[in-house]
């Protein structure tokens, strides 16, 4: 894969489509009528300094583009000043010297189509040689405008394995703003750290149901939505849904949403279990003689009572939402049966296990089930990894972005915030972490493998199966804490 931007002379007469009819305004380019309009746009612009915006017209030559049946992606190389630089992704992409500038590409159907868009230049470029000039005089400003400039810091505080692993350099490269970037694998975690204050935290990614107790608890600030235009591409229905826990999603918007179901190893399973296993159903876990039999190979159950509880009541018939004390120790009940046949509770040790093969059954996020099975195929060590959403149903869940009400550096963390719903940024994210996200504008960028897979972006019979998760009060909280206690300990 392979393809080069140029600016100049050369690369127009390799083009069919070329930006024309510039102006003040806006542009779109492509006039031959081969060629879809929109299908890409590039723009530069100096994000400080003394000239702030540019916008400018570009010519593409693409020498070869790797091609999905959704769209392509491109790795781009820049000459500046004489010497091509060697970038990632083309989309968010920065000189080598100075922190300040940046290009956008983003393209779509036909690469060998063109169409810029320019906005509100300070002056319009009709030529790419002159591009080229504007380019080297920018990154020569960002240069001697960012020497004076101090460090801002952002302090992020996510899910591990949750982000694609250029998000925080492609946000650092387009912003100047530094990330220091933490991870943690349960809710309990998160909301003990927010609870004490001071966490240090700009950024941080509660579930719903856990950040609804932590918002009356006063744990966050309101969202200024004035700095996140990229709300706009929002999923209103999934965002209305996140709203039950966060009315008018005034403190959170969406990262990424998911269910809890059953990862499992396809060989070990059958061979154990035969034809017949109910891999679509919670009865391969809570069914003691299925997981004695499965025991040898390895089960693991998510160390998180408000996801396990609720399932074992879900199988048992009754209302996976009850904070009724009969139902949660009916449930926990249950769990104790199979608890001789759990090797561990652990929120996140299954997604290596199970794509090596030294587990073989876990109750898992979907999203991390996936990166489960993908990193065994590209291992090609023969694991075969399935998630099921069981037919019983199953708890639906929503991740969101959010600021404590105590973060260093708000602004910086509404401009992240702001960047995660970029739907370039959200699609590489979906694209890497295997988890649906709820930015309608991004799914054209979204490997169709992902957006085709009713495991993770399950079709409206199997919705209509999931449930929400349930806010527990302190009593309950107590109750369900106890009853974790004893099935972890078992006693
Ligand atoms: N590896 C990322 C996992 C994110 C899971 N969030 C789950 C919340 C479930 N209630």
């Amino acid at each position: 894969m392979n393809a080069h931007i140029f600016f100049g002379q050369q690369s127009q007469k390799n083009l069919p489509c070329m930006p024309s009819d510039c102006d003040k305004g806006t542009c779109i380019a492509a006039k031959n009528p081969d060629c879809p309009r929109d299908i890409d746009t590039a723009t530069a612009r100096v994000t400080q300094g003394r000239i702030t915006t540019i916008f400018f017209t570009a010519a593409y030559f693409l020498e070869d583009v790797e091609k999905s049946t959704v769209g392509f992606s491109v790795i781009v190389r820049i000459l500046v000043k004489g010497t091509f630089i060697p970038l990632r992704q083309c989309f968010i992409l920065r000189f080598p010297t100075g922190n300040l500038s940046e290009i956008t590409c983003i393209l779509y159907q036909n690469p060998k189509c063109l169409s810029v868009k320019v906005k509100s230049t300070p002056k319009t470029y009709h030529r790419g040689i002159k591009m080229k000039k504007m380019l080297a005089i920018t990154a020569f400003a960002s240069i001697s405008s960012g020497a004076a400039l101090a460090e801002e810091v952002l302090h992020v505080y996510n899910w591990s394995d949750y982000i694609a692993e250029d998000t925080i350099a492609l946000f650092e490269n387009a912003t100047g703003i530094k990330v220091t970037y933490d991870v943690y694998d349960s809710n309990e975690i998160l909301e003990a750290k927010l609870l004490a204050g001071n966490s240090g935290y700009d950024v941080v990614v509660p579930t719903a149901d856990f950040m609804q107790r932590q918002i009356a608890a006063g744990v966050y600030a309101e969202l200024d939505k004035s700095k996140l235009p990229n709300l706009k591409h929002m999923d209103p229905a999934l965002m209305a849904a996140a709203a039950q826990f966060d009315p008018d999603n005034a403190h959170g918007t969406i990262h990424m949403w998911g269910t809890t179901g059953l990862g499992y190893n396809i060989d070990k399973v059958q061979e154990r279990l035969g034809d017949d296993a109910p891999t679509d159903s919670w009865a391969l876990l809570f069914d003691p003689a299925n997981a004695e039999k499965l025991q040898d190979c390895g089960i693991a159950l998510l160390d998180a009572p408000v996801e396990v509880l609720p399932a074992a009541m879900n199988y048992l018939g009754l209302n996976p939402q009850s904070t009724n004390k009969d139902d949660l120790e009916k449930g926990a009940e249950l769990v104790n049966t199979i608890r001789p046949f759990v090797r561990y509770f652990h929120s996140s040790q299954y997604i290596s296990d199970l794509a090596n093969g030294d587990i073989c059954l876990t109750m898992g996020w979907s999203g991390d089930v996936f990166q489960a099975r993908d990193r065994a195929s590209e291992a090609e060590n023969g694991v075969e990894v399935g998630y099921s959403i069981p037919k019983e149903g199953a708890l639906q869940w929503f991740d969101m972005l959010a600021i404590p009400v105590d973060a260093p550096n708000k602004d910086a963390a509404h401009k992240f915030i702001n960047f995660m719903m970029d739907p370039q940024i959200t699609a590489n994210n979906t694209n890497y972490v295997w988890y649906a996200n709820a930015n309608l504008a991004s799914f054209l960028m979204v490997d169709a493998e992902i957006t085709g897979d009713s495991g993770i972006f399950p079709p409206d019979e199997v919705k209509a199966r999931l449930w929400s998760a349930t806010v527990y009060n302190k009593k309950t909280d107590r109750i369900m804490t106890r009853l974790w206690t004893g099935i972890k300990t078992g006693q």
